[in-house]
């Protein structure tokens, strides 16, 4: 009675292992409790709920799948992904703030780092006492990241870093970033820098419409002593911080099911309450189209991630099918929200539901981690051979 309607069509439930459903439903319940109360205001006051950090460093969302020697939760990739569906549930800013600390900052120490890197951050980061952010977009380099133009020198017994990075989730109270620049001969590396270097700041962007409930900001380096114990040595190129998106993008697969099935749930049942015309909405036949087109694609996405996270978990997993998925999944629930929105008429434009907030968050959603067209793109270039995008 405490959970939310979770729409299960197809029995996915049957799908998953007893661990799995606890570590669902703990995430589930935690959403319900401490997030879905108090998101809505957070959201309409453009603030990051940070007393919510302890709740989801407890549920296991931040590094599901990193081993427990590091702090992680050591699970396995469908729990992960059931983790970022629930939290999505309640918003995909929440989400954000764990995709970011989990697959863009521990996984990249966990990784590339060294094994002092490992133990220095990796505890504190699962713990939520460190907060991370991932910097890799650039003004000028968005789609195209191999593009960019921050760099570091080789100092002697320090790297220089020089440049800015752009819409970084979590940037303004971020302990540590993991950023990307390029070295003296161009190739690109992750640089773990810390609040308080001299020379860099993090001002935040405001007027976002959507994401509110999560703080974005800038990166600037102004000659950031970096010192040399910090290069990430595991994996350098584009290819490194490629590396990371697959585990985000894969995240947000999920994720994105479950705002879906928080804007379906919610129209259904305001359909089957709402009376015009003497008789429910429900008992009209566009109504009916809508919620069953929705029912419908939400199945459909809970299996293309149920079998991605089974691939993935073989290591079997890639990128182009990664980007299959995070691109349908998104382009669904964003469907779904705007559909679920007309079901409530007004009141859908209203606070009051959390259709409107899932709908506006959701286009942060379909461009960041790669745009909707950048994954058609990938899809495109590998059953054909072509980079289109060149
Ligand atoms: P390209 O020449 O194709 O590849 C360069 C090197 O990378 C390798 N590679 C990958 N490696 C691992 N995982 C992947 N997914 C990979 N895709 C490619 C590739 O094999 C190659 O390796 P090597 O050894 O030959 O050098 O690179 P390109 O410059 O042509 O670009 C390809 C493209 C367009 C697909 C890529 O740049 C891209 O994905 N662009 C989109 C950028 C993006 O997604 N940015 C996201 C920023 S982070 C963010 O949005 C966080 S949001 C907050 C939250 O998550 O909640
Ligand atoms: P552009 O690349 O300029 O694209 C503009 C349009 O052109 C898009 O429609 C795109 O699809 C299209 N386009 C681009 N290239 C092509 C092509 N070759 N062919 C056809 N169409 C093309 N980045 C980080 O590094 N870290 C973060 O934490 C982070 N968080 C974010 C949070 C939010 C709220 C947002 C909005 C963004 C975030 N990003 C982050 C940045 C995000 O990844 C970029 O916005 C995204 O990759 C797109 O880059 P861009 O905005 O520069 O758009």
């Amino acid at each position: 009675p405490d959970l939310f309607e979770a729409p299960d069509y197809y029995n996915v439930d049957e799908l998953l292992s007893d661990e799995h459903k606890l570590v669902r439903d703990a995430a589930r319940q935690w959403v319900k409790r401490e997030v879905s109360p108090i998101i809505e205001d957070f959201a309409q006051r453009a603030e990051f709920p940070d007393q919510i950090i302890g709740g989801l460093a407890e549920i296991g969302a931040f590094g599901p799948y990193i081993p427990v020697e590091y702090g992680g939760a050591g699970l396995d990739q469908i729990s992960y992904g059931l983790i970022m569906q629930e939290i999505e549930r309640g918003d995909s800013g929440v989400r954000s703030t764990a995709s970011v600390q989990s697959s863009l900052v521990m996984y990249p120490i966990w990784k590339y780092g060294t094994e002092e890197q490992r133990k220095k951050y990796l505890p504190k980061l699962a713990s939520g006492e460190f907060m991370g952010c991932f910097g890799l977009t650039e003004p000028d380099h968005g789609s195209n990241p191999g593009g960019m133009v921050t760099n570091f020198k080789d100092k002697g017994d320090h790297y220089l870093l020089n440049g800015a990075k752009l819409w970084i989730s979590n940037a303004p109270f971020a302990d540590v970033a993991v950023v990307w620049a390029k070295d003296e001969s161009g190739r690109i590396h992750g640089l773990i820098v810390e609040r308080g270097m001299e020379g860099f700041s993090t001002p935040e962007t405001h007027n976002k419409w959507s994401l509110r409930a999560s703080a974005t900001g800038e990166l600037i380096f102004d000659n950031v002593k970096v010192p040399k114990e910090n290069l990430l040595p595991g994996k350098s190129g584009l290819g490194a911080p490629l590396g990371c998106l697959d585990s985000a993008r894969y995240g947000i697969a999920w994720g994105a099911i479950g705002a879906a099935m928080d804007c379906y749930d919610t129209a259904l049942r305001y359909a089957k309450e709402r009376i015009q015309f003497d008789k429910p909405i429900a008992a009209t036949q566009l109504q009916q189209k809508k919620l069953a087109e929705m029912i419908t694609e939400i199945t459909k996405a809970q299996l293309l991630a149920w079998r991605l996270g089974v691939l993935r978990e073989e290591g079997r997993a890639t990128s182009a099918q990664i980007s299959m998925a995070k691109r349908n999944n998104v382009e669904m629930a964003i469907k779904i929200a705007r559909e679920a929105r007309q079901v409530l008429g007004g009141m859908g434009i209203t606070g009051e539901y959390s259709i409107m907030r899932h709908m506006v968050n959701l286009e942060s959603v379909i461009t960041y981690e790669g745009t909707h067209d950048i994954h058609l793109l990938i899809t495109g270039m590998d059953i054909t051979g072509h980079a289109a995008f060149k």
